[in-house]
């Protein structure tokens, strides 16, 4: 067998090894991937005035005691983005009281690390009860300022 043929297959068998190696990534990658059927969600939040904070469906109608009501569907996934578009630090969670410490659905958005101003976050979450419940800014002080809304689940 000629020398140039013999190389020309150890070329071919590096190329398949390559694209092998590079679908099996793809592959890994793609199933990394957040569910990609959930429902997207958008919330604001920032300050009205030096007392009064709050949540709005847009950067100009942040609402205060309280914002927007977000209507939920039990065993709906969702995913929640909140975008700080104030000057202070806050975050979001639902809760079943109007105060921290009793989070549901593991619904929450840098609960202790806060989101800074002009960054945003996201969490994914599928409700399992239905009812009246609050969704609320965790950050100490800031439901006393108006960071709290109504979190509806119907079935
Ligand atoms: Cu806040």
């Amino acid at each position: 067998m000629p020398k140039g043929k013999s190389r020309t297959g150890l070329y071919v068998a590096i190329a398949i090894i390559v694209i092998v190696i590079i679908v099996v990534g793809v592959v890994i990658a793609l199933m990394n991937q957040p569910p990609s059927n959930a429902t997207q969600l958008t919330l604001y939040a920032g300050e009205i005035g030096s007392a009064t904070y709050g949540f709005g469906n847009s950067a100009n109608s942040i609402a205060s005691n309280p914002g927007p009501t977000i209507t939920l569907k039990v065993g709906t996934t969702y995913t929640m983005t909140v975008k700080n578009v104030g000057t202070m630090p806050h975050a979001w969670e639902i809760s079943s009281q109007k105060a921290t410490g009793s989070v549901l659905f593991g619904a929450q958005i840098a609960p202790t690390s806060y989101l800074a101003p002009g960054s945003s976050g996201s969490v994914t979450f599928t409700p399992n009860q239905t009812g009246n419940f609050y969704y609320i800014c965790p950050f100490p002080g800031h439901v006393a300022l108006g960071m709290w809304g109504t979190v509806v689940v119907t079935s």
